[in-house]
């Protein structure tokens, strides 16, 4: 029997199109709230020096906690500070307590609403069963679409993913209490209101403050994940390590990650019922904390009141400052950050995330012909799908147009000599690879468009196998970064060694990987070194632990790119 496949993808694609659509306005409203949240919490975190914040929070947590942990948190909080990830750790704080606060707001009332009413939980509880098992990355990709590249949809994710034990324990802690003092209520003749709030909420409260501890945890759990779309902090901090394979910033981020993680659960666990409650009433504790927050908003609001952001018209004001960038490793992003430096752009800041969430986010701005600035490359579709220009770069940052190489592991000459001669051989043009990013783009699936181009191309791909050994079924892996080029160039090579009699596999990874991956032998061969100099890093790292079989293709750029309805033409023109 042969059915053809059900579209549920298509249908998904065309009903989260539409919502994007219709509720456009509400999405920028819920971006600009949770956006402002933010700011807000990060301004009133960040606004003394470090060691007031120390300070203030070892003290709370001694209070709620007993005086090891404020010791702890005292050392450990120094600790990430001196390490150097002060900033990304206020970042991550912040993000944590803003998808806190919304699971607080939101998940609360529903699980006290599914407590009330049969009907209700019957609804809620598979909802949040789905939610929970869905796995987290899939709410990423309607996120972008949705709030764009950044921190809010990274917030929205770790909030949908986090939100559930809120939902499930306030039920659970309301429908627990015992039926007695229920009745005992009810013959005292107290209203449904009187009953939830002087009897139920008050018996619940810790199985709910459970659930939030659980919800804050999670939202913690979050956080490299909520990175790979933008989301600032230390998630970034170990995504980027990751990207460029640097165990030592991995592990220093990792476990300012770890710090984080136990104070916050310690003092959510503890904020019921201080350790010191019975010398200081929570109460005094919690209005000086409060005073303090509104002394800082106060403050701050007089402050900045005056240095508004300049013309609001210039380019700056209207991107935010952002330059919308790809993964963290790549070479682009190190030249990108360069061109900061070099032209003195002081205000600007380089949005990592991943090539598909930069192009997403260029989709959405030029459809509502919006300022933005993206780091670009060619080949590339994009050129033909929208009218785009390189900013002149009269510094040169972004290097000339260069090469891509193919390079191999050492031995895969005497292992498997005939897939060595093809990649050896394999060279095309700009054009070339440029055709088949447009069929992916155009919905082919990167194996078809690869098929395609080989069909139309049959005397170029002649040259790249002539005179070589048929593979025989030999295994043969190829690494490739998801940057358009790469995802075309080697779709077409792994094909024709397929075609050629070769068990192909091809392995997705990050940037750092996919060096490390053929110099250390775990994979065959890779077709996207770009070089010499985006990549010189990577290369010179490994050189000598794989061969270079020299360009597969030669021509391409790097720069910052605009659409071309923006009013500038170089990069100086930012400052
Ligand atoms: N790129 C495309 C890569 C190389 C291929 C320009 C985004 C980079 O910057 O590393």
């Amino acid at each position: 029997m042969n059915l053809p496949k059900i579209p549920l993808g298509s249908w998904i694609d065309s009903f989260v199109e539409w919502i994007t659509i219709a509720f456009a306005g509400l999405f920028s409203f819920i971006t600009a709230t949770i956006d402002g949240l933010l700011n807000l919490i990060v301004n009133v975190v960040g606004a003394g020096p470090p060691i007031v914040f120390i300070i203030v929070l070892a003290l709370l947590l001694a209070y709620t906690s007993r005086w090891q942990l404020g010791i702890f948190t005292f050392v450990s909080l120094l600790l990430i500070n001196n390490l150097g990830y002060w900033e990304s750790a206020l970042q991550t704080l912040a993000i944590v307590l803003v998808s806190g606060f919304l699971t607080i707001l939101i998940g609360i009332p529903l699980g006290i609403w599914s407590a009330q009413n049969k009907t209700v939980q019957r609804i809620v509880m598979p909802i949040l069963d789905f939610m929970q098992t869905m796995p987290a990355f899939v709410y990423l990709i309607p996120s972008i679409l949705f709030f764009g590249i950044g921190v809010v949809p990274g917030i929205i994710a770790s909030f949908i993913f986090a939100i559930a034990p809120t939902i499930r324990m306030t039920n659970l802690g309301i429908r627990e209490v015992p039926n007695d003092l229920i009745e005992a209520s009810d013959a005292f003749g107290s209203t449904s209101n009187q009953k939830l709030f002087k009897v139920q909420m008050p018996l619940a409260t810790p199985t709910i403050l459970a659930g939030v501890n659980q919800s804050i945890m999670l939202a913690l759990s979050m956080v490299v994940t909520a990175s790979l779309v933008g989301a600032p902090g230390l998630g970034a901090d170990v995504y980027r390590a990751v990207s460029q394979i640097n165990v030592g910033q991995g592990f220093e981020a990792g476990i300012s990650i770890v710090f984080i993680a136990i104070i916050l659960d310690r003092l959510t666990q503890n904020l019921r019922k201080p350790a010191y409650g019975h010398i200081i009433k929570g109460k005094y504790v919690f209005s000086i904390i409060v005073a303090l927050i509104v002394g800082t908003l106060v403050v701050q609001g007089l402050a900045t009141e005056k240095d508004l952001p300049g013309d609001p018209k210039a380019i700056g004001g209207q991107t935010n400052y952002e330059i919308i960038g790809i993964e963290p490793g790549a070479g682009i992003m190190k030249q990108a950050n360069s061109s900061i430096t070099e032209y003195g752009l002081d205000n600007w800041k380089l949005v990592e995330g991943s090539s598909a969430a930069m192009i997403a986010e260029l989709k959405k701005a030029y459809e509502n012909k919006q300022p933005i600035i993206i780091t670009g490359w060619s080949p590339h579709w994009m050129f033909s799908k929208f009218d785009l220009k390189y900013l002149d770069d009269p510094k040169g940052v972004f290097g000339g147009a260069e090469e891509i190489h193919t390079i191999v592991r050492k031995g895969l000459e005497q292992d498997a000599p005939g897939a060595y001669k093809i990649l050896d051989q394999f060279s095309w043009e700009t054009g070339d690879m440029e055709a088949v990013m447009v069929y992916i783009e155009e919905g082919m699936s990167p194996s078809e468009a690869a098929e395609k181009w080989i069909a139309e191309n049959q005397e170029k791909v002649s040259k790249w196998t002539n005179g070589a050994d048929k593979g025989n079924g030999k295994k043969m892996n190829l690494v490739y970064v998801a940057w358009d080029t790469e995802i075309a160039s080697t779709n077409v090579i792994g094909k024709v060694l397929e075609q050629y009699g070769y068990d192909v596999s091809l392995s997705q990874v990050e940037v750092g990987p996919m060096y490390a991956g053929v110099a250390n032998g775990s994979s065959d061969a890779l077709v996207g070194a770009w070089l010499p100099s985006t990549h010189e890093e990577y290369f010179n790292t490994y050189k000598n632990d794989f061969v270079d079989l020299g360009l597969n293709l030669k021509g391409t750029k790097n720069g910052l790119v605009v659409p071309k309805y923006v009013e500038i033409n170089s990069i100086e023109e930012l400052k």
